[in-house]
């Protein structure tokens, strides 16, 4: 009994020095915010705020140079004239050539798309090229005319049309579809009709439209480098958006080869446009040598079209251009738009 209240009286004593031991860490606590124990902590946060600051600069500098990327629109104007243009460039033809290497030579373009980094580009244009059954040609095509458009600092795109099935070939057709399709995908200011097989020669020739349609083909190499015939307007020619609509685009009916440029062009002439070219030494192209494709036969009715342009013209053009759209293929170098164009009537 005596032993048990000796014992109580012990831990009341106990439960006391522990009160008063917290009471004085308390108070050692608050006077650490003074003295030397202060200056210990000063120097830890001294740590921690330079490392802060590091932080913090290193961080806005990725936000400067992120918004500086990011407000591609207020880049400076690419210049007027590009200084990566190298003039007239010897053209090669390996047929060792495939498609793999040339994704790789072209890691810049993404869906067929490209524009400048460095710059603004002060044109856009979608290059359309009429297809069937040419994937050599158009192969060596995308081999030169990527960078030769790189070259001259355009925002571009190239789209090519390909013609499914095996009824008679329509170029002009196909055109159409061409402007229809990629004019859903942006608003390109100018847009290039080009064969698949002629290849450009020097990179002074701009693909780029005027106040006045241009016919960048002066010269091929087949023709000794001459202009076809006074008038000529085929191979590769460049329209504005406006200019190609006014024209309500090409003739639907020209099924198989030949007249439907010359149809174009006296469209052109009827709205008192004037077809321009560039100076024969640099519109000069090399034509991937073929021979005529079958489904693609003259057209032994294009006479008697060309004889109804002026009064076909408004009803027979990009407002009557039926098609199905079949695939669209966003390629790493192109967008391949397979479609049924139909047949000649009769
Ligand atoms: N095209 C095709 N596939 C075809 C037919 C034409 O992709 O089956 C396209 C292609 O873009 C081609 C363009 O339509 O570049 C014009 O057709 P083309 O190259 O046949 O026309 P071109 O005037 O040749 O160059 C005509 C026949 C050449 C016969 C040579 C015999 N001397
Ligand atoms: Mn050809």
């Amino acid at each position: 009994m005596i032993v048990c209240t000796a014992i109580k009286k012990v831990s009341r004593k106990c439960k006391y020095a522990v009160l008063i031991g917290l009471l004085l860490s308390v108070l050692a606590w608050k006077a650490s915010f003074t003295g030397d124990t202060n200056k210990t902590i000063d120097d830890n946060f001294a740590i921690t705020q330079t490392e802060e600051d590091k932080l913090r600069d290193e961080l806005n500098s990725r936000i400067a140079e992120a918004s500086h990327t990011n407000i591609s629109a207020e880049k400076d104007e690419c210049p007027e004239k590009s200084p990566l243009l190298v003039g007239a460039s010897k053209l090669t033809f390996e047929s060792s050539l495939n498609l793999k290497d040339v994704e790789k030579e072209n890691k810049v373009v993404t869906k067929g798309e490209y524009e400048p980094s460095d710059c603004k580009a002060r044109h856009s244009v979608a290059i359309l090229i009429p297809h069937r059954n040419r994937e050599r040609h158009l192969l060596y095509l995308l081999h030169h005319l990527h960078p030769f458009l790189q070259r001259q600092q355009l925002h571009y795109a190239i789209y090519v049309i390909h013609q499914a099935g095996d009824a008679t070939f329509n170029r002009a057709k196909l055109l159409n579809v061409g402007y229809l399709e990629a004019i859903k995908d942006f608003s390109w200011e100018c847009f290039i009709f080009h064969d698949v097989d002629l290849v450009p020669e020097n990179d002074h020739n701009l693909y780029i439209c005027d106040q006045q349609p241009r016919h960048l083909v002066v010269g091929r190499n087949v023709t000794g480098y001459k202009l076809r015939y006074k008038g000529y307007f085929g191979g590769v020619t460049a329209m504005t958006k406006d200019q190609f609509f006014q024209v309500n685009g090409f003739s639907n009916n020209y099924w198989g080869w030949g007249g439907e440029d010359d149809d174009l062009r006296v469209r052109v002439e009827q709205q008192k446009m004037k077809i321009v070219r560039p100076p024969a030494n640099v519109a000069r192209y090399t034509m991937v040598f073929h021979k005529r494709d079958s489904g693609n036969q003259v057209n032994k009715n294009r006479m008697r079209l060309l004889r109804q342009t002026t009064k076909m013209w408004r009803v027979d053009g990009l407002n009557s251009c039926l098609y199905d759209t079949l695939s669209v293929g966003r390629y790493p170098l192109y967008v391949n738009i397979t479609v049924n164009i139909g047949q000649p009537q009769s």
